[in-house]
């Protein structure tokens, strides 16, 4: 009976159509005659996510019985984008004959066959998917694809995160300058999660640490009388993987009152303070923390990691609870990673638990957080370093601040006995910083003691952090504790969702019919054999050509249906994208004075009496694309995207120049906005200061979509020139090696600074872009005439103009060069799969299996 009645998937056009009518019937309570895109869309998601949760849960029953080792990865960012589509390439069963039986159709073409039979067009249904966008960028991006790949190499894998009630602000451009609005994302609901009401976890903050056997040492168990509580709810997301019915979970956290009352403040009259209290549970999870590299001492924020860590905590416990293992086996079953220092509060929350709750002796506790834990680190800039305050945790996490002293005090203890009599070593290595006016908690630090590995997310990277932020670990820890993970990308939807022109050239070429190359990228090498074959150059390009096209028509769309870019010769004009969080490192500024230096180049040779096709010889047809957002409160980011808007508004409306430069600010970029934007780049820019970004992985998506890009010798360009060839790659500029001392000579006023940027900052000085306020621009250029420079503009800017106009060479008069060099890249780009890089960290971190279905 129980067989009988399963709930089976759908597998064809007809098991789809009789699924979507069921719920556009019932669930949305409609009828099929008033069902609009919105309604279609709604309805195409139950009907897909039906057949996830079927997987789903013969995921987890084969899990359940067999009980291997699983993997948890804790980040406080999922920066997911649209479900639908990526459901619908990644759950494809084998395709199946169309109801003719004259083709074979994935299920994504037979669901766009079946709502096209019902009136609707696939894109616009895909359309009304808002963006799940709870990430700020890439760390919150790497997450989402890392989910993706551990589920396609069948890896038993959770996510867990926090379900905020607003993403990342949406962001305006009004008048040049960023506004912010809120992300209500949740508001035409969610078909994509399913809540679980029945998995609500108390969590608890303030309070008191109470000692019922007297003055027992702080390695003893106590007991935290907490003075808040709130609850966690579960909501999961099914997450499909692709070519396997394997569907993992992520799981995020919502914040919601207890329905305890507080009778001390009801006796006293106070009632209206009593709801209040319980309405603040809900302000936990309620919004994404904005900033990108860079950490916000917030009282809200150490609650949301605390709230987060508990409830997962909590929840992988009693899972591994039921099998009714030993404690010691914990770290044989449960391997949890932490997305950087946010979750390193999960390590304290283990121990407190063996500790306190499990009464386990704390060595033995301690030995087995250590075993479970590992940490990656994303960042060596000391501002995106979280510390904090010792006074915060001993008011909101008592019992946790005792623990760390512990942790730091055994940890010290160690480091004394290896390097005796050195206090220098010992204050620099703590987990707590003696600063005034106080004391702070190294969040790194504590990240490091408490796990068995440590990585870096690119070569160069994790060269760094062994030589600079963590050194004395290196030297205390010996070097085998610090690995290399260099990060990467699902091609699912990187190439074929974002790009299924250029994914369906590359099937074809490959002779690989049933896109095998998305699980297996080696098979993309055969493409090199077409380099210089002129008529696969030519469909090559002709991809490009119709991605610049959608890309055109999204910036005509976004500009009120004006058209900026000059469509006759979208061809070769070359398409300068660079699309990531706006941020001083980064160097937007550059490239903005980069396009303000060609600007004023080329009214100089029209002023000494050049013709506009003369100038064009020497600086050819360019649109150069930004896009990107800001955190809220960082003032210099925010004018650099007025300085790009100011430059836009002068530049594209020179008549003059007759459109041999356009400039575009792309607002609210997003997941679903670079799938449109990134396949269309001719060359893309990667051009922070050199050992100041950790890896970059937009830099791998440009270039698996067939881009060529521009960069600086920092994060993952080092291994992408490795691995795509020195040829095929622009790279300029000084290396890090040579950032101290860039940087000392700026402070002793030692270095020159190239004519070209003077003239640039001369410009901007005299207001040429900001007429009615001419001093607008001025701490841009003070930063660096004045505060020395810190991101060495004045040091790469010359390198860079060079480089950019080899780039244009190329690109303009050797273009079967060019394109050359973007099918030899593709060739090469397997590397940066996400795929290698769990399959990495499986190996050398987790030490976990992957489960196949039968
Ligand atoms: C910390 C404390 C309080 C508030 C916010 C934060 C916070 C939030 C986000 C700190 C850092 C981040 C984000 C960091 C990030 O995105 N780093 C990027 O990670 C990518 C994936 O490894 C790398 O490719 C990028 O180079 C790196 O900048």
């Amino acid at each position: 009976l129980w067989n009988k009645h399963k709930v089976q998937k759908f597998e064809d056009a007809e098991g789809f159509d009789d699924r979507f009518i069921h719920h556009v019937e019932t669930t949305l309570a409609r009828s099929l005659y008033n069902c609009d895109d919105l309604a279609a869309y709604e309805s195409t998601s139950i009907s897909v996510r039906d057949n996830l949760v079927i997987d789903w849960n013969k995921t987890q029953q084969r899990l359940t019985a067999r009980d291997p080792k699983r993997v948890y990865y804790l980040s406080l960012e999922f920066l997911m984008g649209r479900a639908l589509d990526n459901a619908l390439i990644n759950m494809g069963s084998e395709p199946k004959p169309n109801s003719n039986g004259d083709e074979l159709l994935g299920t994504r073409d037979m669901v766009k066959d079946s709502l096209n039979d019902l009136g609707f067009r696939l894109e616009d249904v895909l359309a009304q998917e808002p963006d799940a966008a709870l990430g700020n960028g890439g760390l919150g991006r790497l997450a989402a694809c890392f989910i993706d790949s551990m589920t396609t190499e069948n890896i038993p894998a959770w996510g867990y995160g926090l379900r905020y009630e607003y993403g990342i602000f949406a962001q305006k451009i009004i008048d040049g300058y960023q506004i912010e609005t809120p992300d209500y994302w949740l508001n035409i609901g969610n078909r994509w999660e399913i809540e679980r009401h029945e998995i609500q976890i108390p969590v608890t903050f303030y309070g008191y640490v109470d000692r019922p056997d007297g003055d027992t040492p702080t390695t003893d168990p106590a007991q935290w009388i907490g003075g808040e509580r709130v609850l966690a709810v579960a909501y999961d997301f099914p997450v499909p993987g692709y070519k396997t019915t394997t569907v993992n979970n992520l799981r995020l956290w919502k914040a919601k009152p207890t329905t305890e009352f507080d009778f001390a403040k009801f006796n006293t009259g106070d009632y209206k303070n009593s709801v209040d209290q319980q309405q603040r549970a809900e302000s936990i999870t309620a919004c994404l923390y904005p900033n990108d590299n860079f950490a916000e001492g917030k009282e809200l924020r150490l609650k949301q990691q605390y709230f987060w860590c508990a409830a997962s905590l909590h929840d992988i416990i009693r899972r591994f609870k039921k099998t009714q293992r030993p404690w010691s086996e914990f770290p044989d079953q449960v391997a949890i990673q932490l997305n950087d220092t946010h979750p390193t509060l999960a390590v304290v929350e283990l121990q407190r638990v063996l500790v306190d709750l499990e009464k386990l002796p704390w060595a033995e506790a301690w030995d087995i957080v250590n075993k479970t834990f590992a940490y990656t680190n994303h960042t060596v800039m000391q501002e995106a370093l979280e510390k904090w305050p010792v006074s915060l945790f001993s008011r909101l996490l008592p019992r946790h601040l005792e623990i760390i002293y512990d942790i730091n005090w055994f940890f010290l203890q160690e480091v004394e006995k290896k390097f005796p009599d050195n206090s220098e070593l010992l204050s620099r290595i703590s987990i707590i910083e003696e600063v005034y006016p106080e004391r702070l908690i190294r969040m790194a630090f504590l990240a490091i003691v408490g796990s068995h590995k440590v990585n870096g997310v690119a070569e160069l990277h994790s060269e760094l952090i062994k030589t600079t932020i963590f050194s004395d670990f290196v030297k205390f820890y010996g070097p085998s504790k610090f690995t290399n993970v260099t990060n990467g990308i699902t091609p699912r939807r990187w190439l074929k969702q974002a790009n299924p022109e250029l994914s369906k050239l590359i099937s074809e070429a490959i002779n690989d019919p049933k896109d095998d190359f998305l699980l297996d990228m080696t098979k993309l090498t055969k493409l090199a054999e077409f380099a210089d074959d002129h008529g696969f150059q030519q469909r090559w390009n002709k991809v490009k050509e119709d991605n610049k096209i959608k890309l055109a028509d999204l910036i005509k769309n976004l500009n009120n249906g004006e058209d900026i870019i000059d469509r006759e010769h979208i061809n070769n004009t070359l398409f300068d994208i660079q699309v990531k969080r706006i941020h001083e490192y980064k160097r937007q500024q550059m490239n903005i004075f980069g396009v303000i230096y060609r600007y004023l180049a080329i009214k100089n040779l029209l002023e000494q009496g050049a013709s506009i096709e003369e100038v064009e010889k020497k600086f050819p047809r360019k649109v150069s694309i930004f896009g990107g957002k800001s955190a809220p409160g960082y003032y210099m980011a925010k004018l650099i995207i007025k300085l790009i808007n100011s430059v836009a508004d002068v530049v594209n409306s020179d008549v003059a120049i007759a459109d041999l430069i356009k400039v575009v600010f792309i607002p609210d970029y997003n997941v679903s906005k670079a799938e449109i934007i990134i396949p269309a780049s001719d060359l893309s820019e990667h051009i922070s200061t050199a050992g100041t970004e950790a890896s970059g992985t937009s830099n791998m998506k440009f270039v698996m979509n067939g881009g060529l890009i521009i960069g600086t010798v920092d994060g993952a360009n080092v291994e992408i020139t490795r691995e795509i060839g020195e040829d095929n790659i622009f790279l300029f500029g000084n290396l890090s090696e040579k950032v101290e001392e860039l940087r000392y000579n700026h402070k002793y006023r030692k270095s020159e600074m190239p004519s070209e940027l003077k003239m640039v900052l001369n410009a901007i000085e005299s207001g040429l872009f900001s007429p009615e306020n001419p001093n607008e621009f001025k701490p841009l250029w003070d930063s660096i005439k004045h505060h020395g420079d810190y991101y060495l503009v004045s040091d790469d800017f010359a390198s860079y103009l060079a480089t950019q106009e080899l780039v244009d060479q190329v690109f303009h008069y050797e273009k079967s060069e060019w394109i050359k060099k973007c099918i030899l890249s593709v060739a090469n780009v397997g590397f940066f799969s996400s795929d290698r890089c769990i399959e990495e960290y499986a190996e050398t971190i987790w030490n976990v299996e992957p489960v196949k279905p039968e």
